[in-house]
C-alpha cells in the first residue's frame, strides 16, 4: 500500500511520453494513439482529461495514500462518537477508494462547487455521510469546517445525518433512501451526454462517479437504473461498489446471493472486482474506466469499519458509535496518533493539494467557454443557470390559449397537454421528455421529437421502458445536473411506483415535471387496478410538490406554464384519458390558474351554493350548477387546479374564493382526504370512497354517483328542497 506513490510516479513518467498540442491557448497532452483515433468531430479536450489528472497527481501525492485515507477514518470515528449516532463503518471501509478517486481522478474545484463541468460524485450509500463530509473538509470546501464536522447530525449544522443537497457545497444529491443516488447518477450521466451533444465536449465533458453499497444494489430501483444505463451505454458513469458483504442484519449471505458482476454485465456494463484497500488496484481500475465504452462497475472488496480491532468486518460497525475503547484500538491499528478532530498538518496539506488539482482544468474550461460563439455561450450559461428563455414560455402559452379561444376544443387533458407541448418543446430546448412505455397514452412525445439513444444523445425524448421508479429518480438526476428540465409520463395510479423519488425531488426543491394521465375512474375499462383513487390525496400530502389537475385545454396550458416556472419544486400534471369540454372559451392574457383556484362560473348575484371541483369534475360541477339554477338555486363553481397554490394565497383571497355560500360541495373522482381544507369538515363531498370498477367511464360516473344530478341533489337536500 505504502509504495503507491511510487507506482503513481511510474505512471507519471509514462505520461512523459505523451504528445502535446495547443488548444484554446492551453497546452494539453494526449496519448499518441488517442490522437490518431480522434474523430474530426470530437474535441481534443475531450480525451485530454486523464493525462491532466495523472500530471497533477505527482504534485499532490507525497503522503502515503493510506495515511490520507486514515484521516477520513479518524474523522468518521470521531464525529459519530461525538454525535452519539451515525455510521462509521462505511466511511472507514471506503476510505481508500475515496482517497484514490479524490486525489487522482475526480475533476472538481472546491472553490467553485457549482462548476458546470465538474465530475459529479454521488454518495448513494448516504448513511456513510461522514465519508463525504470528511472529503469536503479535507479537500477545502469553504463552509465545511472542522466545526461543522464536530457538529455532525446537530441542529442547524450542514453535516446532517444523511447528505442533503443544498445544505453543504459539494453534495450533488440528497441520499439516504438506498438506491436513489445510483438512479440520480444515471440521470446526471444522461444529462452530461445530452448537453455534450448539444454544446460540444469542449465545454461539457465530465464523469459521474457513484459510491454504492450492498443495500443500494439490493433495492429494486437499482435494477431499473442499471438496465437503462447499460442500454444507453453511459460509459462516463462509474460505480464504485462497496462490496463489503455486510448489511444491518449481518452478513449479506443472510438475504442475498446475487453475483453482482454477472448482473451488471448482463445489463451491458463492464464489471470487475478489486481489493478496495489496495490503492494501486483502485487506481488501475479507475484508470481503465476512463476509456470504457460501457458504464463501469468496480466492485471494491472492503472491510466495513476497516481498522476497528473487534468491529471491523462486522455489522457492529455499520450504524453506531464504535465506543472509546474501540476507537483507541483503531487509532493504534491505523497508526493514527492525532487527537480527535485533528488532522496532522502534512496530511491536511496533501489533501488540500488534491483539492487544488483541477484548478488548471477549471481555468482552461473557462477559456474554452469564453471562446464559444457568443450566442452559444449565453445559451449554455442560461441553461446551466436554470433561467427560462426570455418571453419564450409566456409566448408559447399565449399562442396555445389564443388558438383555443379562436377554436375551442373538446379533448382529453392529456391531448391538451400534447397540444401545449407542441408549442413548449420547440420554445424551451431544455425540456427533455419521456415516458415509462406509455408514450402514446401519455401524449408526452410530440410529432418528430427525436429520441435519445446510445448512438445519439442530442434527442429530446427518452423511452424509459417500464421503469417508473427509475424514471422519476433519473429525472431528479437530470434536474440536479442542471441544464435540463425533465418531464415524463406514466399513469397516475403508478405514481405509487415513483413516490420515493417524487418525494426526494420535492425535498431537494428540483423542477421535475411528472405527467400522469388516466387520472381517475374516467379511464374506464381498465378497471380498479388502473383507477387512481387515493393518489391525488397522497401526492398532495408531499410538501413542496405542486399537484395540478386542469379541467380543460386552457387550464392545461396554464398549468404547464406554472410547472415550468416553478424553479424550486416538482409538479404533477394529473390529466384525463377521456374528453372534457373546453370551459374557458374567452382569451385571458393572465394565467388564471396561478393562484390555484378561481370562480369559473357563477350567478350574477349572491350564491347559495359553492361547488368546488378539479379536472374532469369541473364540467360536472358546472352541470350541477345549471340544474340548480333550473330549480331557482344560485350556485357558483370554483375550479381548483392546484390546491397547493391556492392554500398559499393570502387569507383575503382564500376567503373571497371560498365565498360565503352556506353550502359547500367538493367534487373530485377521488377520496375526500385533502378536501376539508377547501370545503370544511361540514362540506359535502362527492367523490370516491372505494376502488373503481371496470366499465365504460360514463357508466362508472353514474355507478359512483359523481354526476351533475348528484351534485344538485346533494345541494337541494341540504336546502330542504328535495
Ligand atoms: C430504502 C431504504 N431502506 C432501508 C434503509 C435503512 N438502511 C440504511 S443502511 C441499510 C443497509 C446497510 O447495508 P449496506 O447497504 O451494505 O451498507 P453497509 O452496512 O455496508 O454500510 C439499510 C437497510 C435505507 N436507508 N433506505
Amino acid at each position: 500500500m505504502n509504495d503507491f506513490p511510487n507506482c503513481f510516479r511510474a505512471l507519471c513518467m509514462k505520461d512523459a511520453q505523451v504528445v502535446g498540442y495547443i488548444d484554446s491557448g492551453a497546452s494539453h497532452a494526449i496519448h499518441p494513439q488517442k490522437a490518431l483515433s480522434m474523430s474530426p468531430k470530437a474535441s481534443p479536450t475531450a480525451t485530454v482529461a486523464p493525462a491532466e489528472r495523472r500530471e497533477q497527481l505527482a504534485a499532490s501525492v507525497n503522503i502515503a495514500p493510506a495515511s490520507m485515507a486514515n484521516a477520513i477514518r479518524a474523522l468518521a470515528m470521531d464525529a459519530v462518537e461525538q454525535a452519539k449516532s451515525g455510521h462509521p463503518g462505511m466511511p472507514m471501509g471506503m476510505a481508500d477508494v475515496a482517497t484514490v478517486l479524490f486525489t487522482h481522478f475526480l475533476k472538481f474545484d472546491p472553490a467553485d462547487p457549482a462548476w458546470p463541468d465538474r465530475d459529479r460524485f454521488v454518495l448513494s450509500a448516504g448513511h456513510g455521510s461522514m465519508l463525504i463530509y470528511a472529503l469536503l473538509y479535507l479537500t477545502g470546501y469553504e463552509g465545511m469546517t472542522i466545526e461543522q464536522i464536530k457538529r455532525f447530525r446537530q441542529l442547524d449544522s450542514i453535516t446532517a445525518g444523511h447528505p442533503e443537497f443544498g445544505h453543504a457545497p459539494g453534495i450533488e444529491t440528497t441520499t439516504g433512501p438506498l438506491g436513489q443516488g445510483l438512479a440520480n447518477a444515471v440521470g446526471m450521466a444522461i444529462a452530461e451526454k445530452h448537453l455534450a451533444a448539444v454544446f460540444g465536449d469542449v465545454v461539457v465533458n465530465h464523469r459521474t462517479y457513484v459510491v454504492a453499497s450492498d443495500g443500494d444494489l439490493m433495492e429494486g430501483i437499482s435494477q431499473e437504473a442499471i438496465a437503462l444505463a447499460g442500454h444507453l451505454k453511459l460509459n462516463k458513469l462509474i460505480v464504485l461498489f462497496d462490496d463489503n458483504g455486510i448489511s444491518i442484519d449481518g452478513k449479506l449471505a443472510l438475504a442475498d446471493s446475487v453475483d453482482q458482476l454477472k448482473r451488471f454485465e448482463a445489463a451491458g456494463w463492464s464489471a470487475s472486482r478489486i481489493d478496495g484497500h489496495d490503492p494501486a488496484a483502485i487506481n488501475a481500475a479507475l484508470e481503465k474506466a476512463q476509456t470504457a465504452s460501457k458504464p463501469v462497475l468496480i466492485a471494491c472488496k472492503t472491510k466495513i469499519g476497516f481498522g476497528a480491532p473487534s468491529k471491523q468486518g462486522s455489522e457492529k460497525s455499520h450504524g453506531s458509535p464504535l465506543g472509546a475503547e474501540e476507537i483507541a484500538g483503531a487509532r493504534k491499528t491505523l497508526g493514527w496518533t492525532a487527537a480527535p478532530f485533528e488532522v496532522p498538518a502534512d496530511i491536511l496539506k496533501a489533501w488540500r493539494a488534491a483539492g487544488a488539482r483541477s484548478k488548471g482544468m477549471h481555468a482552461h474550461w473557462k477559456k474554452r467557454v469564453a471562446g464559444l460563439d457568443r450566442s452559444k455561450r449565453s445559451e449554455f450559461e442560461r441553461r446551466m443557470a436554470g433561467d427560462l428563455p426570455t418571453n419564450a414560455l409566456a409566448d408559447a402559452v399565449r399562442t396555445v390559449k389564443e388558438n383555443l379561444a379562436a377554436q375551442p376544443k373538446e379533448i382529453a387533458t392529456r391531448a391538451a397537454s400534447e397540444l401545449a407541448l407542441e408549442s413548449l418543446v420547440p420554445a424551451l430546448p431544455e425540456m427533455i421528455g419521456g415516458s415509462a412505455d406509455l408514450t402514446g397514452s401519455n401524449n408526452t412525445r410530440i410529432k418528430g421529437m427525436p429520441v435519445i439513444s446510445s448512438a445519439d444523445f442530442s434527442g429530446r425524448f427518452i423511452h424509459y421502458g417500464v421503469r417508473e421508479h427509475g424514471m422519476a429518480a433519473v429525472m431528479n438526476g437530470m434536474a440536479l445536473h442542471g441544464g435540463i428540465i425533465p418531464y415524463s409520463g406514466t399513469f397516475l395510479v403508478f405514481s405509487d411506483y415513483c413516490r420515493p423519488a417524487i418525494r426526494l425531488g420535492a425535498l431537494m426543491q428540483k423542477r421535475v415535471i411528472h405527467v400522469m394521465t388516466h387520472d381517475s375512474i374516467g379511464l374506464g375499462e381498465d378497471g380498479p387496478t388502473h383507477q387512481p383513487v387515493e393518489h391525488l390525496a397522497a401526492l398532495r400530502a408531499i410538501p413542496n410538490l405542486l399537484v395540478f389537475r386542469p379541467c380543460d385545454a386552457v387550464e392545461t396550458a396554464e398549468c404547464w406554464q406554472l410547472a415550468l416556472e416553478a424553479r424550486n419544486r416538482p409538479s404533477i400534471l394529473a390529466l384525463t384519458r377521456q374528453n372534457v369540454p373546453q370551459l374557458r372559451n374567452r382569451f385571458d392574457a393572465d394565467n388564471i390558474c396561478a393562484r390555484g383556484a378561481y370562480e369559473i362560473a357563477g350567478p350574477d348575484g349572491r350564491a347559495e351554493v359553492s361547488i368546488f371541483a378539479t379536472g374532469s369534475e369541473v364540467a360536472i360541477a358546472v352541470g350541477g350548477a345549471r340544474l340548480l339554477a333550473d330549480r331557482g338555486v344560485a350556485a357558483r363553481v370554483v375550479s381548483v387546479p392546484c390546491f397547493e397554490l391556492f392554500l398559499e394565497q393570502n387569507e383575503e383571497f382564500r376567503r373571497a374564493i371560498i365565498g360565503e355560500a352556506m353550502i359547500k360541495i367538493g367534487v373530485e373522482a377521488a377520496v375526500r382526504q385533502s378536501w376539508d381544507a377547501v370545503i370544511g369538515s361540514d362540506g359535502i363531498f362527492i367523490g370516491m370512497n372505494s376502488f373503481g370498477a371496470s366499465a365504460p367511464y360514463k357508466e362508472l360516473y353514474k355507478k359512483f354517483k359523481i354526476t351533475a344530478e348528484a351534485v344538485a341533489h346533494a345541494a337541494l337536500t341540504k336546502l330542504g328542497k328535495m
